[in-house]
């Protein structure tokens, strides 16, 4: 038997990304660009191993956009088989999720098994109940098994499944059965350290022997194991973390178990399959991680994201996608952080990205403030006013821009203080800092 499917993941129609439109058509493009190549590569079926929706309560447009790629399948009589992500599963009572609509309009398969005592029970997939934990295509010769997201029972549902797989082991060469794929939304321990509770690698083992490849989802970071397990990661950016696995997509993948030699790649454990990670089409996501350490000076700091810019922005001038661009500013602030003009620094990325999207996030820690012990004995009230002299002047020290004039600073700043306590008026107080300003900084 020769047979070719795609495997994708996690497009998660309908998310509209910090609240930007053109996000919620992104979405919707990266899911056409799968089928586009599905269509192109005539493949025999496809597999979408969960959240292929953003959340369950969807809109209109999100459900058109997934019909619009669906019909397509369905038009020239591709099967698509699906399960429920976390992102898409229906709520316990009110029963009926999106997928399953999907599923009644006949534009998918979805395998959902009846679960006894924790177990999935592997019965044929019945189109009049719509339940079911397998279907046969390839007139009966390739089996796809499906497991929905099963939350924090998931490790003890796949030994269960294992169990059973086993057992079927003997009614499926009755059956012919010669190539089994098994898909489901989870993902392996260990992988994005963040995402906790996952089964272990341990759990997996056990179903190494029942299935032929395994389709996961959920986890949006692209990885694969031992020839026979294998997640593609999200087709857009679901978030900036996600921007630095930039070999994310979906799975292209040839089958061939009569004559497997001529397409497997046996360094890479193979068995009867190839699978080929296409780079899925999606927009420039870019982010910069700022490090402040070391900057004496808001101007410092500015400089270098306009280095960053300059640097990184010639490649996307005059390009069609118009980037969305994340500067995170990580480290220890030598400065108070509240004298940064995020404003300012947005602008600048504006300026030379002409990004679709735009966002600069404070993500520093201030410096924690250590008084040098020894010449002054905080316990003592009589040199509290020489103490908060020296810690005026320690903290103006940080800043480059108060640096040369730290004693003149560190007295302004005394007065200031006690001109608040004795309850002057702001306007004269302003007008003192606005003087002094003038006469240290001369602006
Ligand atoms: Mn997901």
């Amino acid at each position: 038997m020769r047979a070719s499917f795609i495997h994708i993941a996690d497009t998660h129609l309908g998310y509209e990304q910090y609240g930007v439109r053109e996000r919620f058509n992104d979405f919707s493009r990266a899911f056409w660009d799968a089928i586009d190549t599905a269509e192109q590569r005539d493949v025999d079926f496809m597999v979408i191993a969960g959240d292929l929706f953003n959340k369950r309560a969807i809109d209109a447009l999100t459900l058109l956009h997934a019909i619009e790629g669906l019909r397509r399948l369905k038009d020239r009589g591709i099967p698509v088989i699906a399960i429920e992500g976390n992102h898409d599963r229906s709520y316990y009572r009110d029963g009926t999720s999106w997928l399953q609509f999907l599923c009644y309009q006949g534009y998918l398969i979805l395998l959902s098994p009846i679960m006894q005592d924790g177990t999935p029970v592997l019965a044929p997939w019945q189109p009049e109940t719509m339940q079911g934990a397998y279907v046969d295509v390839m007139g009966g010769r390739l089996r796809v098994y499906g497991l929905p997201w099963q939350g924090a029972s998931t490790a003890r549902c796949m030994e269960g499944l294992a169990e059973a797989l086993k057992m079927a082991r003997q009614e499926e060469a009755v059956s012919g059965i010669e190539y089994r794929l098994l898909t489901m939304h989870t993902g392996v321990e260990g992988i994005v350290p963040r995402i906790q509770g996952l089964p272990s690698m341990a759990h997996f083992q056990p179903l190494r022997e029942c299935v032929d490849y395994l389709a996961l989802g959920h986890v949006h970071k692209p990885y694969e194991f031992d020839g026979w397990m294998y997640n593609p990661g999200s087709t857009e950016t679901c978030g900036s973390e996600e921007s630095l696995w930039d070999d994310r997509g979906y799975y292209y993948v040839e089958i061939d178990t009569d004559t497997p030699e001529r397409i497997v790649d046996l360094s890479k454990k193979e068995r009867f399959h190839h699978a080929t990670r296409l780079l899925s089409k999606r927009r420039p996501y870019l982010r910069y991680d700022l490090h402040v350490d070391g900057l004496g000076e808001p101007d410092a700091l500015y400089a270098r994201l306009e280095e960053y810019c300059r640097r990184e922005s010639v490649s996307y001038r005059d390009g069609d996608a118009r980037p969305l661009v994340q500067v995170h500013l990580v480290g220890i602030l030598g400065f108070d952080g509240g004298v940064l003009d995020i404003a300012r620094m947005e602008e600048m990325v504006r300026t030379y990205f002409q990004p679709l999207y735009v966002r600069v996030d404070n993500n520093t820690n201030d410096q924690d403030y250590v008084p040098d012990d020894g010449d002054i004995d905080g316990r003592d009230r009589s040199v509290w006013h020489e103490l908060e002299r020296q810690i005026f002047e320690e903290l103006l020290a940080r800043d480059n821009r108060y640096l040369p004039a730290k004693e003149q600073w560190g007295a302004v700043l005394a007065q200031l203080k006690s001109d608040a306590l004795q309850k002057m008026l702001p306007e004269a107080i302003a007008q003192y800092l606005r003087d002094k300003r003038r006469e240290l900084l001369g602006i």
